[in-house]
């Protein structure tokens, strides 16, 4: 049912709302396994480290959710997002202390390969003699420093990588870290950055097969992806730190729907980017505040994720001390 813009989607329709979408869902492939992998990450980074603190918790979403049009999928509806905001983010909250759950999308930019080229294999290998391959020297500083990095990080149990590729493994995914996430209070920080669907078509409705050709144009009706972002805050992990992205293509909209975001699912903040200069500044929105955060050459750093990330982390410094009053 359409309501009129403005009306608030009753609390109860949207509890049911939500419920048929994970009822209906197609369940999460060895989803014991990966509610294990959450479990033990987050128990081990809770307890206390040798400067007597709990490790803080982020879980960075990143890369954009498809829409399957088949249950056995050909074709399916995808978002923009190339993953590049919640990689350089992950390895800036890696840097501030933090252990890192990353959820991307598969084949999306992973965190310290951002200098890598697109072809990491073909671009970066060279074959010497019969049968030895070795880093092209171009590009063996990149090389050295993706797999060293991230090995170490993986071996010391500070970030954890699992992908997804459909909305519905997205939000199931999402669910469970935040079931988990819950037992770490304000400790637990959400930096939503994923490129998440809209609409959908629900499991039950869907095709099975591959839909067929030349019977005139295709008629398909989507449904709207329930917003979980405020069950996230409410009920799912109510203490912990939430920050949500906004992303218009006109952006004399764009603030005005971060303040809508802002208030509607009680975010902490939300960071309102526009398409074509994403990369170059994003407005960090509180109820207090709009910080403009311009990505600074000058400093040495070329992104915008590293002032963005210090930005959050002081601001989720100040929450969890509230805490300890
Ligand atoms: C963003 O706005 C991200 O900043 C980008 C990053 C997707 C623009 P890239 O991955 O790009 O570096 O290529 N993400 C959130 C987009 C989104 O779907 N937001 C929803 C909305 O705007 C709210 S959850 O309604």
């Amino acid at each position: 049912m359409a309501l009129p813009s403005g009306l608030e989607i009753p609390k109860e329709a949207l509890d049911a709302e939500i419920k048929s979408f994970f009822e209906s869902a197609p369940s999460l492939k060895n989803s014991d396994d990966v509610g294990q992998k959450f479990e033990e990450f987050v128990k081990k980074n809770s307890l206390l480290s040798g400067n007597g603190r709990a490790r803080r918790v982020v879980c960075v979403t990143s890369g954009g959710t498809t829409v399957p049009l088949e249950q056995r999928c050909v074709r399916y509806i995808d978002n923009f997002s190339s993953g590049h905001r919640g990689a350089a983010s992950t390895e800036y909250f890696l840097k501030a202390g933090y252990a890192v759950i990353f959820l991307y999308r598969r084949r999306t930019c992973q965190p310290y390969c951002r200098s890598l080229p697109d072809d990491p294999l073909l671009e970066c290998l060279e074959i010497v003699g019969d049968s030895n391959t070795q880093v092209h020297q171009f590009h063996s500083q990149a090389v050295r420093t993706a797999i060293t990095k991230t090995h170490a990080v993986v071996a010391e149990g500070l970030l954890l990588k699992l992908p997804f590729t459909t909305i519905f493994e997205y939000l199931q995914m999402l669910q469970m870290v935040a079931f988990t996430m819950r037992n770490i209070g304000p400790h637990a920080m959400f930096y939503l950055a994923a490129a998440v669907s809209d609409f959908y078509v629900p499991w039950t409705s869907m095709v099975e097969h591959k839909i067929q050709s030349g019977s005139g144009p295709l008629d398909m009706r989507l449904v709207q992806v329930p917003k979980m972002l405020l069950v996230l805050r409410k009920d799912w992990a109510p203490l912990s730190f939430c920050i949500s992205f906004k992303l218009e293509t006109n952006s004399k909209i764009l603030l005005e729907k971060a303040d809508m975001a802002l208030s509607k699912y009680k975010m902490h903040m939300v960071v309102a980017n526009e398409l074509l200069s994403q990369k170059e500044e994003v407005v960090v929105v509180t109820s207090k505040e709009k910080i403009l955060v311009r990505r600074n050459k000058s400093l040495g750093v070329d992104d915008v994720e590293s002032t963005l990330i210090e930005l959050i982390v002081e601001r989720h410094s100040v929450y969890v001390e509230s805490f300890d009053l």
